[in-house]
């Protein structure tokens, strides 16, 4: 069991899409901190709430293990790792709140030049992507026997390069797509940012704070709408 704490960590991103937005919110929730020297942890000062600033993939793991309580990261994320780490166990974390910031799509993508007549026509093709467990679930939901190939980045130059016949990938404008000649033709996952928390409560003084954030939280999201 992780050892009791008297104080939330909430992990964020240090740099990226979501670290400004996701501070904001968080400021915006009433919370305010005194930065560490290094910028890693900032210490909470209104309220016993800390951020530790990584990067995103790692923030999923980071609540898994326990290491923090809270996180701000994309479904994308999110949904991918739940997948790579359920080997028939319980779920250690789960989505809490959408937070409205950080929309994309997670879609297949095929060369302009196709002629795009659904599904069955990624049978046997190869189909490059960072979300290899998202894109491997569905392929099998569709019954659609194709190889995965899995890349970390650049995925949409893959088809140009000669790697993979198709991609899947974040697509939020599609100017990237469009540049390298691609074109969106489904979509596997709307995304946005997510606060993702443990599946299970708290056991000590951090399931008040979490409420008290919650409330505020959604109290701040409704304004917004
Ligand atoms: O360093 P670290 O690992 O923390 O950051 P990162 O580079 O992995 O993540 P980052 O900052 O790029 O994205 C963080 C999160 O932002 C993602 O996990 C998504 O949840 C969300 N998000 C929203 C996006 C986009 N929109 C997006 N457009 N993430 C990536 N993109 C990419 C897209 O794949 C394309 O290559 O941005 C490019 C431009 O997109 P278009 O469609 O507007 O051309
Ligand atoms: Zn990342």
């Amino acid at each position: 069991l992780p050892a009791a704490r008297d104080r939330l960590r909430v992990a964020i991103q240090k740099s990226g899409r979501l670290s400004e937005p996701a501070r904001a919110l968080l400021t915006s929730c009433g919370l305010s901190w005194r930065e560490s020297r290094d910028r890693l942890f900032c210490y909470g000062e209104s309220l016993p709430v800390d951020l530790l600033l990584v990067r995103d993939d790692d923030i999923p793991g980071l609540i898994a293990d326990g290491v923090c309580d809270l996180g701000i990261v994309g479904r994308n994320v999110l949904a991918e790792q739940l997948l790579q780490r359920s080997n028939g166990g319980a779920d250690k974390y789960r989505e809490w709140r959408a937070l409205d910031f950080g929309a994309c799509r997670l879609d297949i993508a095929v060369p302009d030049g196709w002629e795009w007549d659904g599904p069955a026509q990624l049978r046997g093709k190869r189909i490059a992507t960072s979300y290899p467990a998202l894109l491997g679930a569905w392929l099998r939901e569709q019954a659609i026997e194709a190889e995965v190939v899995p890349l970390s980045g650049s995925v949409e130059i893959a088809p140009r390069l000669g790697q993979a016949d198709a991609i899947c990938d974040l697509v939020s404008s599609g100017a990237t797509l469009a540049a390298n000649q691609l074109k969106p033709v489904l979509t596997l996952l709307k995304s946005e940012a997510v606060l993702a928390g443990p599946a299970t409560p708290f056991s000590d003084v951090r399931e008040e704070l979490a409420a008290l954030l919650l409330r505020r939280l959604d109290g701040v999201l409704r304004l917004k709408d």
